[in-house]
């Protein structure tokens, strides 16, 4: 795909102030749905996608906002609801280093995508402005982005209204994952700097991930074939573009589930969530011909995460079915890129950061190797705390994570000098790793090929991978709140403060089953509560959960 196109060019603001009349005469035709109530949550704003309209336009004149606070920095926009159903849709907001929005920025965008009024929304922005000291007459730049659901076509259109009201230069990205939406913003905002990112295009992305991929497998043998489950979604597109950079000799790929033209079919019965979540194969796999030890992995609807799995036995037995999910992709990476430091002879810290959801096991396998931090859910928690290693190895249970280089980590590995030919290969193999790992957010694509470069090094199929620990029975349960924003955490998410009294009744029943681990907490992007639960004993996961589950709903 070619350069993203500019699509409408800045427009000088007229005074100091905002332009409230081209603000107001947009906004009434992107009208609020009355009484209806946004939240800007762990992933942005996201509800049904006919409800978006005027969320879209206001995000756009925020998103426009922020870049001019920030000297008019390219700020990027994706809309898209991930793995929920095509009915949904949502819009995040992407900062110029490509990460989420900085998070003192969220309860505006709450406030203004829920004004009532046009007037409403003019003084919800003005407190924006105010309160951020926003120097109205910088320049904006905007680059917006989305997925397959057909939705987009009309909200993406909001946005744009939104920015054209603000007078942003506006770059329509068109369909991309979102991990390209987030690369584009990091490659638009060091382009021609010494921390370029790369080329501000699709087609950069694609050459960037290849070039690094074939650098780390050239010479380590023929690819057995992997099998993709696209999700019906935009992965389908990326991943069919990403194998023409790449010979089939070095990734030899089966995609499936790649019906983009079919919107009732995204994330239905597939995806990286329907497998996470049901732990078994998507829907119709048994009549796919797969076979015990293929290797086989899920996106999801946004491919921005991914899980691995595989068959011990036959197809169709619930109990061949192996999951190898973020945890597992950590503990590989982990143990693979630390082994790369010291053989490399430098001196770096490689740490992991986790959440509550991480399996028990991962967690003790993990510790005894490296140091592990645990954060509440949400991409951008993990993010930051990766940050603060030397390399930060992050990710959720269910599939969302990366690998950050630190600057001075990143100049180590390039001007270290190798005190043996292993190690020169060690310091070859962690620079062209910095290529290949989408330094801005977990990107399926990106952590498909490292599990792939890690395999082919170490010879091993899925069940070596599979032996580094054995998961706890673990399972996640929704219950249904009257409020759930009564429910209030600490620890990273592991312990409640409120409903008072709630934590001592679930520590008692959790007291109760052999290496049992329980935590509540609310939905950030959901209405209701969630219960995981863990065990050492499969057959006491159900009554553990459903007790826990039951002192939740007594409470609510
Ligand atoms: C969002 C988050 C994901 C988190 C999930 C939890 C991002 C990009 N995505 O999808 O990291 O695991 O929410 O959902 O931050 P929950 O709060 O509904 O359990
Ligand atoms: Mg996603």
């Amino acid at each position: 795909m070619a350069l993203p196109s500019t699509i409408s060019t800045a427009q000088a603001l007229v005074g100091e102030g905002l332009p409230a009349t081209l603000i107001t005469q947009a906004s009434d035709a992107h009208p609020k749905p009355q009484g209806h109530k946004f939240t800007y949550g762990t992933a942005g704003l996201r509800t049904k996608a006919d409800t978006l309209d005027s969320t879209c336009f206001r995000v756009g004149l925020i998103g426009a906002l922020r870049s001019k606070k920030l000297g008019g920095k390219t700020i990027g926009l994706m809309v898209t609801a991930s793995h929920n159903p095509v009915e949904d849709n949502g819009v995040k907001m992407v900062d110029p280093r490509g990460e989420m929005l900085e998070s003192s920025w969220e309860p505006f965008c709450t406030a203004i995508a829920n004004a009532e009024t046009s007037d409403e929304l003019v003084a919800s922005l003005e407190k924006l402005v105010a309160h951020f000291k926003v120097d109205l007459s910088a320049p904006a730049s905007v680059v917006v982005g989305y997925d397959t659901r057909p939705s987009c076509q009309t909200l993406v259109k909001a946005i744009i209204d939104g920015l054209s009201a603000m007078g942003a230069q506006t770059i329509d990205a068109g369909l991309k994952t979102t991990p390209q939406l987030h690369y584009l913003v990091k490659c638009l905002n060091t382009q021609g700097t010494d921390e370029a990112y790369g080329e501000p295009t699709e087609e950069g992305y694609y050459k960037k991930l290849a070039n690094a991929y074939i650098k780390l497998v050239s010479g380590k043998g023929e690819s057995a074939p992997l099998t993709v489950d696209c999700a019906n979604g935009v992965g389908a597109p990326a991943l069919l573009n990403l194998t023409k950079y790449i010979p089939a000799e070095h990734l030899s790929v089966r995609a499936l589930r790649t019906a983009t033209s079919s919107p009732n079919e995204l994330n239905h019965g597939c995806g990286a969530d329907f497998v996470k979540t049901n732990q078994c194969l998507p829907a119709g796999y048994d009549k796919e011909d797969v076979k015990a030890g293929e290797r086989m992995c899920s996106f999801d609807g946004d491919a921005d995460r991914i899980v691995f799995y595989y068959l011990k036995g036959p197809a169709g037995a619930k109990e061949s079915f192996r999951l190898l999910d973020g945890d597992k992709i950590a503990s590989l990476a982990a143990d693979y890129l630390s082994e790369l430091v010291k053989v490399a002879g430098i001196d770096l810290e490689l740490g992991c950061v986790q959440t509550a959801y991480a399996n028990g096991s991962s967690t003790k396998y993990l510790k005894q190797r490296v140091p592990v931090t645990c954060t509440p859910t949400g991409v951008k928690h993990l993010h930051h705390a990766a940050e603060s290693y030397d390399i930060g190895v992050y990710f959720e249970a269910n599939g969302h994570g990366t690998i950050l280089f630190s600057a001075s980590a990143q100049r180590k590995i390039r001007e270290a000098s190798p005190g043996s030919p292993a190690a020169q290969g060690a310091l070859e193999q962690l620079s062209a790793l910095v290529d290949l790992i989408n330094q801005t957010v977990g990107d399926a694509l990106s952590d498909m090929l490292l599990v792939e470069v890690i395999l082919r090094a170490r010879q091993w199929g899925p069940e070596e991978w599979d032996g580094a620990y054995e998961d706890l029975p673990n399972k996640i349960l929704k219950v249904n709140v009257k409020d759930r924003f009564l429910f209030k955490t600490e620890d990273a998410e592991r312990r409640l403060t409120s409903p008072a009294g709630l934590q001592d009744k679930i520590d008692e029943v959790v007291g109760k089953y052999k290496d049992a681990r329980s935590f509540v907490r609310p939905s950030g992007t959901e209405d209701c509560v969630r219960v995981y639960a863990e065990c050492a004993i499969a057959s006491e996961l159900t009554p553990l959960a459903t007790s826990v589950s039951k002192l939740v709903a007594e409470y609510a």
